[in-house]
This record gives C-alpha cells, sequence and structure tokens, in this order.
C-alpha cells in the first residue's frame, strides 16, 4: 500500500512543530501520495512548516495564512487555494483553543468570553472551513477533525474544551448530513494524549498519560503517526463507505467503564 492518495490534494490546518497531530497527518498523507496545501495562523508556525518540510524533503503546493477565529482571513484563504491549486479533495482541521485560565479548577466558574473562545476556535471554526473547501470538492471529499474523549465524559480540567468538543462532534454529525449528497464526508478522530504544544503546561496531563499505560487494553499511549494512519484512512477510498463517525485512537481506552 502506497499509493492511496496519489494526485489527491489536502488541505491540512494545524501545523505548529514536529509534534502536532496534523503534522503527523502530513507525513502519512505524502507517504501515500497525496499533494498538500498547509494554513498556519502564526509566523512561528510558518517557520516550523519550513523546516520540517525542507528536512523532510516534501513539496507543499501552498502555505496560506489562515486566523479560523476571522471569516474574512478563512474565506481569503480558500479564495487563494482556489486560485492557485482550484480543486481539492480533502481536508485536515486540527486547531483547538481554550485559554488556559479554563482549563483548571471548575467548569462552573467558566467566562462568557473564556466559553465563546473555546468554541469559536475549536467548533465554529469546522463549519465555517467546511463552508468554504466544499466550494472546491467538486468532486467529492474528505473532511476530518480532530476531537478528545472529554467531549463525551468529564475529564479532569478539560472543562470549557470538553463542552466545545462536544459541539464539534455534533457538528461532524450535521455536516455529514449537509455535505452527503455532494459526495463529501465528515469525519473525527478521537485521540488519546499526546504531548503537544498545546498540551504544554496545561494541569493533569502527565497524570492522563499514566493513566492511560496502566488502564487501556493497549498499556501503552498512542502517538502522531498513528493518529496520521488514520485520518489518511479516513481521508482515502478505503473509508469511503464511512460519515459522521467518530473514530477512537486511544489504545482501546474508551471502552473502559
Ligand atoms: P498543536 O499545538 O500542535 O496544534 C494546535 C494548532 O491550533 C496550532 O497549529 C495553532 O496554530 C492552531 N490554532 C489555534 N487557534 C487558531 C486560530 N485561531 N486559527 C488558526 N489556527 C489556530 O496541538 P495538537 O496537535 O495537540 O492539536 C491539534 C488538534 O488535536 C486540536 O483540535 C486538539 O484539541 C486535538 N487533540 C489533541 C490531543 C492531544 O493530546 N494533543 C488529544 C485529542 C485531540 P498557531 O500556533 O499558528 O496559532
Ligand atoms: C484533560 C486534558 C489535560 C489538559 C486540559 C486541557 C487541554 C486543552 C487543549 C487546548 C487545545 C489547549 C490550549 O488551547 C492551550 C492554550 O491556552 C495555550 N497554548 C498555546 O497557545 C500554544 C502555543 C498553541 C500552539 O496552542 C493552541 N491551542 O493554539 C486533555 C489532554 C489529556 C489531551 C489534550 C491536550 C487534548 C486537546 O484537545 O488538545
Amino acid at each position: 500500500m502506497s499509493n492511496l492518495m496519489n494526485d489527491k490534494v489536502v488541505v491540512i490546518m494545524g501545523v505548529a512543530n514536529d509534534r502536532s497531530i496534523a503534522w503527523g497527518v502530513a507525513k502519512a498523507l505524502h507517504k501515500q501520495g497525496a499533494k498538500l496545501i498547509f494554513t498556519y495562523r502564526k509566523e512561528r508556525s510558518l517557520d516550523k512548516l519550513n523546516k520540517l518540510l525542507e528536512q523532510h524533503q516534501i513539496e507543499a503546493l501552498q502555505k496560506v495564512s489562515c486566523d479560523v477565529l476571522d471569516d474574512a482571513s478563512i474565506i481569503a484563504a480558500f479564495d487563494e487555494i482556489q486560485k492557485t491549486t482550484g480543486m481539492i479533495h480533502g481536508l485536515v482541521h486540527s486547531v483547538a483553543f481554550a485559554e488556559k485560565d479554563e482549563l483548571q479548577g471548575e467548569y462552573v466558574d467558566t467566562t462568557r468570553d473564556g466559553y465563546l473562545l473555546a468554541q469559536n476556535s475549536s467548533s465554529y471554526s469546522l463549519v465555517a472551513t467546511a463552508r468554504e473547501a466544499k466550494k472546491l470538492m467538486t468532486e467529492g471529499g474528505s473532511i476530518v477533525t480532530q476531537t478528545y474523549i472529554g467531549a463525551e465524559r468529564v475529564v479532569k480540567n478539560y472543562n470549557v474544551m470538553g463542552v466545545a468538543k462536544a459541539a464539534l462532534e455534533a457538528s461532524v454529525m450535521y455536516l455529514a448530513e449537509d455535505l452527503g449528497k455532494y459526495g463529501i464526508r465528515v469525519n473525527a478522530i478521537s485521540a488519546g494524549p499526546i504531548r503537544t504544544l498545546a498540551a504544554k503546561g496545561v494541569s493533569g496531563f502527565n497524570d492522563i498519560m499514566s493513566t492511560i499505560e496502566e488502564r487501556a487494553p493497549l498499556r501503552r499511549n498512542i502517538d502522531q503517526d498513528e493518529v496520521g494512519d488514520a485520518t489518511m484512512f479516513l481521508l482515502s477510498s478505503l473509508s469511503r463507505g464511512i460519515t459522521g463517525e467518530v473514530l477512537h485512537v486511544d489504545a482501546g481506552y474508551h471502552i473502559l467503564g
């Protein structure tokens, strides 16, 4: 198996560095022959991306700036993609944000601004980007986002982000229904904990990783490459009958009571 994504064009949002889940996805897609377009927010992320692409000898079709909090930025990014590349087949949404203060203590103390920022960055961003991506998926396509088990159950400290991910997972269902008639599938990966830049410094992360190692059926944590391969599967025709699904890549942890 080496050409599952031959000549397919995929837009990847959310590479911040080599630890990013989105970078795991990029490697898996490149291995299968996909052509890649990257979006980034911070210039620092673009610098990291450029270094990674050089190191791995991957040539990106395009690198486009896109802040998912800003409709004009999203529209401009997909316009630029349409002008330079035209048709796309896949979209990888791998972005989320909440203020650090909201990711500790009690959920009941969530501020209105903190709630709205988390929903805006982490959940509405999928709706807004799917709408623009749809216009370029003229031969059908596949959209994959990244979620976490804190959407389904209470996970200490995940708080406002758990509620944002619950909305994200519900959006996956509603978007799958809307876009199915155009041959566009919409799915999510629910990954186990991975040490990334976003995870850095958030309380409770190390304890959660230890719990997975002790209790998950596979008795280990998972990594970016495993999420990358599963995301590639959901983007490829191997998953052509699957939409509206949340696929757990978590060493089986989600089956435990
Ligand atoms: P990273 O820190 O590597 O990636 C987070 C990305 O979000 C960054 O590239 C950041 O870009 C981007 N981002 C945040 N806000 C915006 C914005 N307004 N506009 C555009 N981009 C934005 O962390 P991960 O790879 O861990 O996170 C990727 C996804 O995976 C997230 O949805 C996360 O919730 C999910 N996930 C992570 C898990 C983990 O354990 N790490 C487990 C399960 C799910 P920039 O820095 O340029 O602003
Ligand atoms: C229960 C877990 C422990 C941690 C609790 C909350 C984690 C929330 C994830 C969220 C994406 C983190 C942030 O938004 C951090 C942000 O406030 C500060 N960081 C940054 O600004 C960096 C520089 C940039 C790159 O980050 C972003 N987001 O842009 C959850 C763990 C076990 C699993 C995780 C980490 C899940 C997840 O959703 O990421």
